[in-house]
């Protein structure tokens, strides 16, 4: 392990090198798009590309009003051996008469757009433009949860997976499983996966339910390593130490492996160079799923979080190698289902859920912001007069029938308390509030959005992670 660290740094330090070199002439602006499956992760990045390239909608973005951007296009990626973010596809879809949203996410990819800016200011009229290249990742959600499992050993993960499960009917029949195996007893591979098998099975129902902590994440999204021993394991309690070849042994050693083969690289990858970062939160849908979604969440997010924490002795922190994300905007996704009226109250909820996880990362010496936004928004507002009392409703079309409806998403308290309290006390339902979530599909585009994407502070967002990289 000290060796695969080592030979990781010094991979790291000559490729820093040359991004310094070549930095001097087209600097590089890595985008790192944080956020759990479903949290708007391929609808930002589509939209905030379509946005740069069509700078219609961006008056906030002032490198854009002002006409310092005079193009952007995109560039061949810096990866030659990640896909291509598949941007054409899903601005089609987005764009279509009939505009529907793009899929969920089943694996990496990258994009580069690069932008010729015209420096302004004092001193901009005495060079000429330059090429500024954004680079972005996209991922599937579920895989960044695996963040949390690099400071935890197997019996740590296991103890705190198998606590959660005891509580949880979707996971009767994996614990049943567990009760009837022993975890010291010789490894034979039909038990191995049958229990990775009834545990994956679990992961996707609390999935499916709208819980976040459903580690490891690739279980979900094996892609090509599905059935390989990295992916056959489960967590397992053990009391004494376990004699060798057996289940349990197997199974940590099997866990270990998965963190070193495949969580490792990934984040090395892809997250160790990042300079600027956007961390997406559905705080909406997990307020609708209910107080456990959102406790769910707030833990998840903490841990993930805990491991951008720079200084301690975390990989993560070791891989950034003293660099810092210099900026970090934490934003509530999808807000076009609430009236603006509500906005605020939105951002302090999120604020309020992510508060201990950002106390823990210390993000020191980052500039960070918070904010609600809709990357595509995908409905107009109105109010409509109930009982003498105007609602402010939003109107869109529904995904499930195509019909237009206007929705009103409930109250959100002006005090995150009273969604964080009952939360945090394991409350089943939210007990004086009731709010709906409605799923809406991509508005109709007039002249098929040669306007550019409709969005809510997409561009005040790209102002504070990028902005300043522009003029
Ligand atoms: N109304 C509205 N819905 C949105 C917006 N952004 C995302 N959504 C909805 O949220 C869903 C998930 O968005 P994605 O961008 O695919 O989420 P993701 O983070 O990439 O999810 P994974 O790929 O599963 O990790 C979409 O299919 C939309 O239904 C938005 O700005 N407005
Ligand atoms: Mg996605």
């Amino acid at each position: 392990m000290i060796l695969n660290d080592i030979v990781d740094g010094i991979g790291r330090r000559v490729e820093g090198a040359g991004q310094t070199i070549s930095g001097v002439f087209e600097p590089t602006v890595r985008l790192g798009v944080t956020g759990l499956s479903r949290a708007g992760k391929t609808i930002f990045i589509t939209s905030l590309v379509a946005n740069l390239m069509n700078r219609s909608r961006m008056s906030q973005l002032r490198a854009a009003s002002s006409g310092g951007i005079q193009a952007a296009y995109l560039h061949p990626q810096p990866d030659d051996t990640v896909p291509r973010f598949d941007f054409e596809n899903h601005l089609e879809a987005l764009t279509d008469p009939d505009p529907i949203w793009p899929s969920s996410t089943r694996s990496i990819s990258q994009l580069r757009l690069s932008l010729r800016v015209q420096p302004t200011g004092l001193l901009g009229g005495l060079s000429g433009p330059r090429t500024v290249h954004l680079d972005i990742v996209d991922y599937p959600g579920e895989w960044l949860l695996d963040l949390g499992l690099l400071d935890k050993s197997y019996a740590e993960w296991s103890r705190a997976s198998l606590a959660r499960a005891d509580t949880r009917t979707q996971a009767a029949d994996y614990m049943a499983a567990l009760g009837g195996t022993d975890p010291a007893a010789k490894l034979e591979e039909t038990t191995a996966r049958t229990l990775a098998t009834l545990y994956t099975a679990y992961l996707r129902e609390i999935s499916a339910a709208g819980l976040s902590d459903c580690t490891p994440g690739r279980f979900l999204l094996p892609g090509d390593l599905e059935g390989s021993p990295v992916l056959t394991f489960a967590p397992m309690a053990l009391e004494d130490r376990a004699p060798r070849a057996s289940l349990y042994r197997e199974f940590e050693r099997r866990y270990e492996a998965y963190k070193a083969k495949v969580v490792k690289p990934f984040f090395r990858d892809h997250f160790a160079r990042i300079d600027r970062q956007i961390v997406l939160v559905d705080a909406l849908g997990a307020i609708h799923s209910g107080p456990q979604a959102v406790e769910d969440m707030r833990a998840a997010m903490a841990d993930i979080l805990a491991a951008f924490r720079p200084g301690q002795n975390t990989w993560l922190g070791q891989i950034f190698m003293g660099r810092r994300v210099e900026k970090i905007l934490f934003a509530a996704t999808k807000a076009d289902h609430l009236h603006h009226a509500q906005h605020a109250r939105l951002t302090a909820i999120m604020r309020a859920l992510l508060r201990e996880a950002r106390d823990r990362a210390e993000f020191a010496g980052a500039a960070t912001s918070a904010m609600s936004l809709a990357s595509v928004r995908a409905t107009v507002e109105q109010s409509v007069d109930h009982d003498g009392t105007a609602l402010d409703m939003v109107r869109g079309r529904l995904l499930s029938s195509g019909q237009d409806a206007a929705f009103y998403a409930g109250a959100l308290p002006e005090d995150p308390s009273q969604i964080l309290g009952p939360a945090r006390d394991g409350a089943e339902r939210w007990l004086d509030a009731d709010y709906a979530a409605m799923d809406f599909a991509p508005a109709r585009l007039s002249q098929g959005g040669a306007e550019g994407l409709p969005h809510i502070r997409l561009d005040r967002a790209a102002e504070f992670l990028i902005g300043d990289r522009l003029r």
